[in-house]
Order: C-alpha cells, then structure tokens, then sequence
C-alpha cells in the first residue's frame, strides 16, 4: 500500500525537476553572448573583448597560430587548449561587471588579453 502511494508523487517530482532542467538549459543558450575572437604570432585579436553581465559568454577562438595555445583565465576559470590551425569554443559561466584578464598559458607574458563585463 505505501508504494502505491508515495510511486506517483515521486514520479512527478522527477518530471517536474526534468522540465525545469530543459527550460533552464534552453533559457541560457539562447541569451548567451557569442564573441569571436582570434589568435595570431602569439596575440589575441581583438586584445579586449566584452560582453553583458549576467549572460553566459561563448567564446569562438581561431587559433591562426601553427603551434597549439592554451586559452587559460583563472579569474573565469577555464582552461583549454587549442591545437594549432585550429578552431575552438569556450564557454564561460555568466560572470558579474568587471575585468577578467586571459592568457595563452603558452605564452603567458606576451600573449595577453581581457574580457570586460559591463
Ligand atoms: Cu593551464
């Protein structure tokens, strides 16, 4: 007798908690910010990107270098590295105002760039 009680709510439950995951999940894909942004003789073009606050950011990296670079923030925490002549995405959690410096690890001192969320 309880199962027959408590089997149905649960079942709603988890339908309930699985709609909400796809709204949120198609919610946040479509008001995300795409840049583009490219990266050649160890520099980033443009050198300063930016994006609304509170809005996921994709970031669509051309590595135009032959040599593989490793797109790194540690204020935004993502890390990735891109094989040479190649292209990547990444993408970055809704972040509030403010500046947040990248880097190609590789390259770390020359090869620098920031992203500004205003
Ligand atoms: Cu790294």
């Amino acid at each position: 007798m309880p199962f027959s009680r408590t089997l149905p709510k649960l079942t709603m439950f988890a339908a309930i908690a699985l709609v909400s995951i796809a709204a949120t999940g198609t919610a946040s894909a479509q008001s995300a910010t795409e840049i583009q942004l490219s990266y050649k003789d160890k520099k980033f073009d443009p050198a300063e990107i930016s994006a609304p606050a509170n809005t996921p950011i994709v970031i669509k990296l051309k590595n135009l270098d032959a040599k593989a670079m490793e797109f790194e923030s540690k204020t935004l925490k993502v890390e990735k590295v891109v094989a040479g002549s190649s292209d990547a995405t990444i993408n970055v959690r809704a972040q509030k105002p403010g500046r947040y410096e990248f880097f190609d690890e590789y390259n770390e001192k020359v090869a620098r760039g920031a992203l500004v969320v205003k």
